[in-house]
């Protein structure tokens, strides 16, 4: 069964913008893909490390969620993935934000993601997507951390050419 998943990318360390656009074009090959705008966004956890690029992909698959999962893990190790701290800089990071409407709770997945509705680098991206989406009833255009955003636009929705 086809499902729409969103899934969140980001990297501060390496050339992020183009490990960003290789890992939109290895999600193409899960699914149909659309790309939201790329944003820098500063880091959330320790402030002594780079900006990170973030955007999310729209993804339309019928692949189960852990299956999902298996293939971003797979992409994060063929990005070199390092991860030197926790909350720390990474090469590249891949998230199952959402998974069709369904609620998952095991060892390795939380779908939606936890603190999807805090993360500005996060929400912002979602609604270039669909500005009509609602996560656990809330309206994401809502949201008051829309008020007060740190993001900056740096590419419109082709940076990945897609
Ligand atoms: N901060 C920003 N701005 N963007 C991220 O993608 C990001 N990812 C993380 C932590 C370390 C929480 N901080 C982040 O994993």
């Amino acid at each position: 069964m086809m499902i729409v998943s969103y899934i969140g990318l980001g990297s501060n360390l390496g050339d992020s913008r183009q490990i960003l656009t290789e890992a939109i074009q290895k999600l193409a090959s899960l699914g149909s893909v659309q790309t939201s705008k790329l944003y820098q966004s500063p880091p959330m956890g320790p402030q002594d490390q780079p900006h990170y690029l973030n955007a999310v992909a729209r993804l339309e698959t019928e692949l189960s969620a852990l299956d999902l999962l298996d293939q971003l893990q797979q992409f994060e190790q063929e990005a070199g993935r390092v991860r030197l701290r926790r909350w720390g800089e990474r090469t590249l990071d891949l998230d199952v934000l959402l998974y069709g409407n369904q609620q998952i709770q095991n060892e390795r997945l939380t779908v939606p993601h936890v603190g999807i509705l805090e993360r500005d680098f996060v929400v912002i991206p979602l609604l270039d997507l669909d500005p009509n989406l609602h996560i656990q009833g809330h309206r994401l255009d809502n949201l008051a951390l829309l008020q007060h955003t740190t993001l900056t636009e740096v590419a419109d929705q082709c940076w990945a050419n897609i």
